[in-house]
């Protein structure tokens, strides 16, 4: 898809609806041609600004600046021309227009990228981190993206390997094809080791793409019997009064999620309905659905009423989560407490009072950094490049099958797979369909 059309000249909005400025970016050679048309004005200097009026015909339609780049030293490689009008709204869509009536194509998702790789700008694995700079939510994932996509180290573990299975699969391809020609045998001792050694550095990689996915869905579940003040810790913790508090057991029937900051961290906080046995059907439903999300949570924090004594509900709470993270907390220390052995060097709040919210606040943190993907290990940005390790996994773990046998189509079935979906996963792409499927995960203007 992307490949058809690298001769046209492409256009997109850069900028989301809603914004004051609109950058309309073209790339291409009939760039500063179209410039041209638009504006009336004969050429343009590189990397500089020049304000311009747009003419649809003879009519103004926009004074805005135009912002220019020769081929090879732009974004894409190509000559782009940037149009920074006023809006992201009507006037840039009808401006967008006109420069598709004079030549230019409205660019696909991640198009402007694609060319940026094509013409060796950026490499696949850079293109895909800083697509994530430009996505991420999480402050977090934005470092590590930075660091990906500004200091190139990403998937250097992985492009060490090529060499050697580009080896093997040549020796492979050779015994296949010109059997009695061919008086090398493979050394099935060497290959085993190449195959231990990418599956080491592949699952390396894939782990660490998991811990950051798992970082940044992090999950905090508060649980714990009715009334004990779940709902106003919820509210105190993220920062509004969202959840109703009341002094009726039962108030919270469904639970509700919001995100929670602190310490430059975030994660989704949820108040759950109080663990019971149920006094009507609807508070039933909402005790099963707190069951379930015990089951997601990453953290629990487990929250007790510390001035009463714990009963076999509570019991049956500690007893239910004991393998689970956890953060066990008294609530309304502000009351008289009763001594429970088993709530020994539980963290003591008052949601009335606000005293240790803030230990709370820090034993949380604490957890959250505890998940923290490894900052120096490369990570897959892509979903795509998540499958395809997996994928390549089992095929190492298919091909060991085979080491020794005689089978060596099969063999060499193997290694070419392999050999492919490692120069894939380090961004030395093997067919024009795995550029579609990268860049088509990429934002329209980008
Ligand atoms: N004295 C005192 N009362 C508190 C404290 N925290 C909460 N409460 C009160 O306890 C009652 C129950 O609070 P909620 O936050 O609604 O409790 P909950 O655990 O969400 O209750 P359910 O939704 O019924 O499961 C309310 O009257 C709160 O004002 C506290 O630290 N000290
Ligand atoms: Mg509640």
């Amino acid at each position: 898809m992307y490949f058809d059309r690298i001769n046209s000249t492409i256009c997109a909005l850069a900028t989301a609806k809603g914004s004051s400025i609109g950058i309309i970016r073209i790339s291409g050679s009939k760039a500063f041609e179209i410039a041209s048309k638009l504006t009336h004005k004969d050429s343009f200097k590189h990397k500089t600004a020049a304000f311009v009026k747009i003419y649809d015909g003879e009519k103004t339609i926009e004074k805005c600046l135009i912002l220019t780049f020769n081929a090879p030293f732009s974004f894409t490689g190509e000559n782009v021309a940037e149009f920074h009008v006023h809006g992201a709204a009507e006037n840039a869509e009808e401006i967008l227009k006109l420069i598709v009536k004079n030549g230019a194509i409205p660019a696909l998702k991640g198009e402007f990228s694609f060319r940026a790789v094509l013409n060796s700008k950026m490499s696949v694995d850079e293109a895909l981190a800083l697509n994530t700079v430009i996505t991420s939510e999480n402050p977090y994932a934005t470092d590590l993206s930075r660091k990906a996509a500004f200091e190139n180290n990403t998937v250097d573990r992985l492009k060490n390997l090529i060499p050697q299975w580009e080896y093997f699969h040549t020796l492979a391809t050779a015994v296949v094809d010109f059997p009695d020609q061919v008086s090398t045998d493979i050394d099935f001792e060497k290959l085993k080791d190449l195959i231990n050694r990418s599956n080491l550095d592949i699952s390396k990689v894939s782990a660490n793409s998991k811990a950051l996915e798992k970082f940044l869905g992090y999950q905090i579940i508060i649980l714990g019997k009715p009334n004990v003040g779940k709902s106003s810790l919820f509210n105190i913790l993220i920062g509004q009064e969202r959840a109703i508090v009341a002094d009726i057991p039962g108030t919270t029937r469904d639970y509700i999620s919001e995100t929670f900051y602190a310490k430059g961290f975030q994660a989704n906080l949820t108040d759950s309905a109080g663990l019971r046995i149920a006094d009507s059907e609807v508070e039933a439903k909402g005790i099963e659905k707190s069951r379930n999300l015990l089951e997601k949570g990453d953290l629990l924090i487990l929250l007790f009423d510390g001035s009463k004594p714990l009963d076999e509900e509570d019991r049956e709470i500690l007893r239910e989560t004991c393998m689970k993270s956890r953060l066990i907390v008294k609530n309304k220390c502000d009351f008289p407490q009763f001594e429970n052995p088993e709530l020994e060097g539980a963290i003591e709040i008052s949601c009335k009072e606000g005293r240790g919210i803030d230990i709370l606040v820090d034993r949380i943190c604490e957890n959250i950094e505890k998940s923290m993907p490894d900052k120096n290990e490369a990570v897959f940005f892509s979903d795509w490049q998540k499958r395809k390790a997996e994928e390549v996994l089992e095929k190492l773990e298919e091909l060991k099958l085979y080491l020794g046998s005689d089978q060596i189509e099969i063999i060499l079935f193997f290694i070419s797979e392999i050999f492919n979906g490692i120069r894939d996963l380090a961004g030395d792409l093997t067919s024009h369909d795995v550029y579609d499927k990268i860049f088509g995960g990429f934002c329209l203007g980008k």
